[in-house]
């Protein structure tokens, strides 16, 4: 891979707004890392928000950068994917910004494989606007604007994804840079829409809601890193793994009736893997690891703006002589007097 730049030339002279000890810092510095890694010329990339603590990122990257409007960020950077497909375009976006105003966009840029690489930093919180509870929020949660407890399910933002019809889903944490770093290129690299999730602390709101999984102390027993090809193994000494069980997961320990071969193997194709993994965290979050890393990657996807140039190629062809005039004099027309 080319490295065209350091990450100095990726910190930008803006003042950072962001509160000291915010998760939003560590990712930050991930994408000025990432950035050295790509090999795309500055002039050529764009990152793209809508609004929020988190949405103040183009701000403090040296690239191009909007900050749009409310959750209208996918929506702004499809225009300019399929106006410059050149373009290395970034959507950074929060839980409250993608999924509630904005999730009718997020979706349908995920559905037709735009190719963006949206980044998601979901601290489960409204933080901007100080602390309401947001769709990811836990069920019971109390807030500003739930103060009895939410009674509202939350969504798992992959799982959004995946019925979206994203071709690239991935999930970090905001206290494992190098991942962070790993998984940028990855979907930097996708063809087609990419979506990366970050569970991010909002150390003002919603402090340390995410420390079971993110601790480094607690990750090795509460998450399992997927990877192709791999079984499903994770605890701090690789002593447990994931087995199909009919149709179901189980965790089991290695030693007590399993071994290593028994485990699962995952496989990234599998959008029914990734659900499983997703459900059965769900259902037993106690007991049951937090799947990270690449959930589903379709690895033949085509995304849309090359369809769209396609397209448009094979019109030009057929329709050599057709010009905008003729075009709108044809079919019916009125005239109103
Ligand atoms: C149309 C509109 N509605 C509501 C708001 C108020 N508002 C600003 S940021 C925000 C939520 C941001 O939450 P999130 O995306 O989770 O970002 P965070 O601040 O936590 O990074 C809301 C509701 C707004 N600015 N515009
Ligand atoms: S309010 Fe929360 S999310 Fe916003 S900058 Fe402060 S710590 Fe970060």
């Amino acid at each position: 891979m080319t490295t065209m730049y350091k990450k100095k030339d990726f910190v930008s002279d803006q003042e950072v707004r962001w509160c000291p000890g915010c998760g939003d810092y560590a990712i930050l510095s991930c994408m000025q890392n990432a950035l050295t890694k790509t090999g795309t010329k500055k002039e050529d990339i764009v990152c793209v928000s809508g609004i929020g603590c988190s949405s103040r990122f183009p701000y403090y990257l040296d690239t191009y950068g909007y900050h749009t409007i409310h959750g209208r960020a996918p929506a702004v950077a499809t225009g300019i994917k399929l106006a410059n497909p050149n373009l290395d375009v970034w959507v950074i976006t929060g839980d409250g910004d993608g999924l509630s105003i904005g999730g009718n966009h997020t979706l349908h840029a995920m559905r037709r494989n735009v190719d963006l690489n949206i980044i998601l930093f979901n601290n489960e919180i409204y933080g901007l606007t100080k602390g309401q509870f947001s769709p990811t929020s836990d069920k019971g949660v109390k807030t500003k604007t739930s103060p009895f407890g939410s009674i509202d399910n939350p969504l798992i933002p992959a799982q959004f994804a995946l019925g979206s019809a994203c071709t690239f889903i991935a999930r970090t944490v905001d206290k494992d840079p190098k991942s962070i770093t790993d998984l940028m290129l990855l979907s930097h690299a996708h063809k087609g829409t990419s979506f990366l999730e970050v569970l991010q602390n909002c150390v003002i709101f919603n402090d340390k809601t995410h420390d079971e999984f993110t601790l480094r102390q607690n990750r090795a027993a509460r998450t399992v890193t997927v990877e192709d090809g791999k079984p499903l193994i994770f605890g701090a000494e690789n002593e447990k793994g994931i087995v199909l069980d009919r149709l179901d997961l189980k965790v089991v320990t290695l030693g007590q009736g399993f071994e290593e071969k028994d485990l699962l193997v995952y496989d990234t194709s599998s959008k029914v893997l990734a659900n499983m993994l997703i459900e059965a965290h769900k259902k037993d979050e106690e007991n049951f690891p937090l799947a990270l890393g690449v959930l589903y990657q379709d690895k033949e996807s085509i995304p849309y703006n090359e369809l769209m140039k396609g397209q448009a190629e094979q019109v030009k062809k057929r329709l050599p002589e057709a010009n905008m005039d003729k075009l709108l004099q044809s079919g019916d027309t009125w005239e109103i007097k």
